[in-house]
């Protein structure tokens, strides 16, 4: 019986194991508020749905490389050593008579905590040994901003890591937090978070007089301790409210016009479009009452306010406008770089939005340098695999979409993060091969042809930390690995082995010797930095380390207000761009010159709810949606739908019942539960339940997923960012017999 600490995406935790299987789980006792995700851990690591060993499609086994209807068939198992020389044997031919250009290597997604063993890094090395593949750019979680905020405010590094929530907690006075604070969201972070803080940091805060403006259509998104006060817009027009806000404070002459004439350019050319954006007008789009407005614009100009955007705002169509309104909104109030003031994007999105940066970043395996040119904003995946040589534009440049024979998945789900699931299908079937890595059965295991099975991050030796994060944990393996499972970089090594390019990908070293020697080298570079930290040894047998901030306080913009000539941004004007000749010059209908309302062409789809398809509570995006915890939320063995109780009664619909979702795109089944929590006319549906779709209908998931409902329809020509926040749908009661859950056990094989 051993105990040791581990870390994953939601917190650390230490864990007993027989060698075999996790007996206990507990939180790691430094964290002050641990995260319920860890209960998915130790069930899912034996359960069915794990891939016990490689798998090949029949159909492609028996046929061949090829264009197929991939989803629906049958699975071989395959020892080891068939499945590496089979795919070793493609990726040989596909190279050599496609070139590099024509491989996908993008593999958006999470995989699990553990810097070495990152399976993004992983593949990415991988293919760059072999030539190269093409790329992915900007992710889903905030692929709008990502875009947009260089342009108007430089760097969103800066940004993101934002002012500290120490200093928030001891400043604000005011907080409006358009798309709420949300204690689920901001206890996950990349890579992981050691100590769960936000939550205190913000009572600290309210316990000193600050007040908390929560803008959403859910009640529960912001932390209960705050008192925060409810607003609930309609979803998507959140532009609108702060158009009224900003036209009030414009009209009362409540800028700060010193401000806007030192740090900002273009005001003049926004302040016309304002004239006519009253607080009656906003009333009439967001349902927000016009004398709210007004005294909220006048409380934030008397008041040291914080305006938080969350990541959800901007993944909707035309998600770039509440982000620049909201920078647009903070300028005019004149807080950038004041202590507790300003703009702030993610806090209660993700765990590391608020922390101090530390000097540096945990070790990380190089990838390698990659000769091919072409790559694709993440979400066009759909796009590029069903129109190659289609062209179109991406933040100002004119660019084509690559022919993609293979397309190579370790470490994400695109069956889970994808919009209109019965779309991506079909784009699925274009290419001659999939391959993907994974330790369990998701949708997109199902959507391959080669499948390979992975060691869950309990399974292998590494070490992790969070971005920002200031601890850096070991992580030695707690149990061997279920079935047959091999950790990526295994899988890499020997494909690299038959492809002559082994010394290439592994520069002679076993996992366990990067770790070692990944580890000293970043340990003698913080050295130099006058940094002592334990030597690999005492580091991998005992607690985790403590990383030194590089600042323990930061006021995000405090050196460009002081001096906005000798601290420019890196923003063509070197200062906030109210106003970006940069992306007029584009001439994009869809994002202009400066922020706009523009209305999303999903309101006129014809169906009358308004669906909020955002993280879910109960475990990471799709991961793990087979351990307990995520299952206990489940209804009727279905995926949560919760909605307002007036609009079920109106319905006739059953708390507890299985109901059918639904719109143009497609239908899933939900297990009813209502609450006055969801704003009326809004229903809320997490992502995550994994795809079950009827085997004569892809559009239809027995299970909940709701990215069968969603458009695959980007944010605006700018940024071709994931919107699937929203979608309109309607609810209706389901009177046939639910079909089984297929989704949490492995397919079949032939023979039974
Ligand atoms: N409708 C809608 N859709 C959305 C969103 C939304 O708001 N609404 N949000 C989007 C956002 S922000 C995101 S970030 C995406 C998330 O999308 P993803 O990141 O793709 O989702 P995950 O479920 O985290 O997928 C990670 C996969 O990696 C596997 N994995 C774990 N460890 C390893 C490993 O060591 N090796 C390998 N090979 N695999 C491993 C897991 O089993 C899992 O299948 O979803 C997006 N989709
Ligand atoms: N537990 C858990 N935490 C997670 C994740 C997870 O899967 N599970 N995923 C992580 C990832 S990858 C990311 S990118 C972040 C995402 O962080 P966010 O994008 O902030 O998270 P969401 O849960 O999608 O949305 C947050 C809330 O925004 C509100 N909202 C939605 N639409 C609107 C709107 O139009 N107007 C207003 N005012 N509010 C709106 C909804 O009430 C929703 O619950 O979360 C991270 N944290
Ligand atoms: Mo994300």
């Amino acid at each position: 019986m051993t105990v040791t600490i581990q870390l994953a995406h939601w917190g650390a935790f230490e864990a007993e194991s027989d060698g075999k299987r996790l007996t206990a789980v507990r939180p790691w006792r430094g964290d002050p508020a641990p995260n319920p995700i860890l209960g998915n851990i130790a069930s899912a690591q034996h359960h069915p749905a794990r891939i016990d060993r490689p798998h090949i499609r029949k159909g492609w086994l028996d046929g061949g490389p090829g264009p197929a209807e991939r989803g629906g068939e049958e699975f071989v198992p395959v020892s080891w050593r068939t499945a590496l020389d089979l795919l070793a044997g493609e990726l040989r031919r596909v190279y050599s008579e496609h070139g590099p250009g024509a491989v996908y290597g993008g593999s958006y997604g999470w995989s699990s905590a553990g810097r070495f063993h990152h399976a993004q890094s992983q593949v990415h090395r991988f293919l760059n040994t072999l030539g190269g593949y093409v790329r992915s750019e900007q992710n889903y979680s905030f692929g709008a901003s990502g875009v947009l905020v260089p342009r108007v405010l430089g760097s969103i590094g800066n940004l993101l890591s934002g002012t500290s929530a120490s200093v928030l907690a001891r400043h604000t006075e005011l907080f409006v937090a358009f798309g709420g604070l949300s204690p689920k969201n901001s206890a996950v972070a990349p890579g992981g978070i050691g100590r769960h803080e936000l939550g205190s940091w913000l009572s600290a805060a309210h316990d000193r007089g600050c007040r908390f403006v929560s803008v959403s259509p859910l009640r529960d998104d912001t932390f209960g301790t705050l008192g925060a006060e409810w607003l609930a817009p309609k979803p998507g027009s959140d532009t609108a409210l702060m158009l009224g806000i900003a036209h009030v404070l414009e009209a009362e002459d409540l800028c700060d016009r010193e401000f806007l004439a030192r740090c900002t350019v273009g005001y003049e050319r926004f302040a016309p479009y304002l004239a006519d954006k009253t607080p009656e007008w906003a009333e009439r789009i967001t349902g927000i009452p016009a004398e709210r407005i007004r005294s909220l614009a006048r409380e934030m100009a008397a008041s040291r306010t914080l305006i938080n955007v969350s990541w959800s705002l901007q993944r909707q169509q035309y998600g770039e406008q509440p982000v620049w309104m909201g920078i647009v909104l903070a300028a005019m109030l004149g807080q950038f770089g004041l202590p507790g003031g300003g703009f702030g994007h993610g806090y209660g999105s993700s765990g590391d939005v608020g922390k101090p940066p530390t000097v540096a970043s945990a070790p990380r395996l190089g990838q390698g340098q990659n000769p091919v040119e072409d790559s694709i904003p993440v979400a066009r995946i759909a796009d590029m695999l069903l129109h190659p040589g289609q062209r179109y534009e991406f933040d100002g440049q004119h660019r084509e979409y690559p022919d993609i024979r293979l397309v190579y998945w370790a470490g994400g789900n695109p069956f889970h993060h994808h919009q209109d699931l019965a779309r991506l299908r079909r784009a699925f079937a274009r290419p001659d091969t999939v391959v993907v890595h994974d330790p369990f059965w998701t949708a997109s295991a199902r959507h391959a042809d080669i499948v390979l099975p992975t060691t869950m991050a309990i399974e292998r030796d590494d070490y992790g930390s969070g971005g920002n994060d200031p601890t850096l944990f070991p992580m030695p393996a707690l149990t061997e690995p279920a079935g047959q499972a091999k950790d990526d970089y295994t899988v890499f090594a020997e494909l690299a082995g038959r492809l002559g390019v082994a010394e290439r990908f592994t520069e002679g070293r076993t996992a366990g010797e990067w770790l070692r020697h990944l580890y000293q080298d970043w340990r003698d570079r913080l050295a130099t930095l006058g940094h002592e930290l334990p030597g690999f040894d005492e580091f991998w047998s005992g607690d985790p380390i403590e990383v030194p901030l590089y600042e323990p306080e930061r006021v995000l913009l405090a050196d460009f207000r002081a001096d906005p000539r000798r601290n420019p941004l890196r923003t063509p004007s070197g200062r906030i761009e109210i106003y970006s000749e940069t992306i007029a010059g584009f001439g994009y209908p869809d994002c202009q010159g400066h922020p706009m309302w523009f209305e999303p062409e999903e309101w006129h789809s014809g169906y009358p709810l308004h669906l909020i398809a955002n993280q879910p509570r109960t475990r990471l995006h799709s991961q793990l949606d087979v351990g307990e915890h995520s299952r206990s939320a489940k209804v009727a063995d279905r995926e949560p739908v919760r909605m307002h109780p007036a609009d079920a009664e109106a319905r006739r619909l059953r708390e507890g019942a299985p109901v059918l979702l639904h719109n143009a795109r497609g239908r899933c089944l939900a297990g009813l539960v209502l609450s006055e929590d969801v704003a009326p006319g809004v229903v809320q549906l997490s992502t995550g339940a994994w795809y079950d779709p009827d085997p004569e209908d892809p559009a239809f998931c027995g299970h909940g997923n709701p990215n069968v409902l969603t458009a695959d329809r980007p944010s605006s020509t700018l940024a071709q960012a994931c919107t699937g926040q929203h979608a309109m749908v309607e609810i209706s009661c389901y009177d046939g017999e639910p079909p089984p859950l297929r989704a949490h056990s492995a397919p079949e094989r032939p023979g039974g």
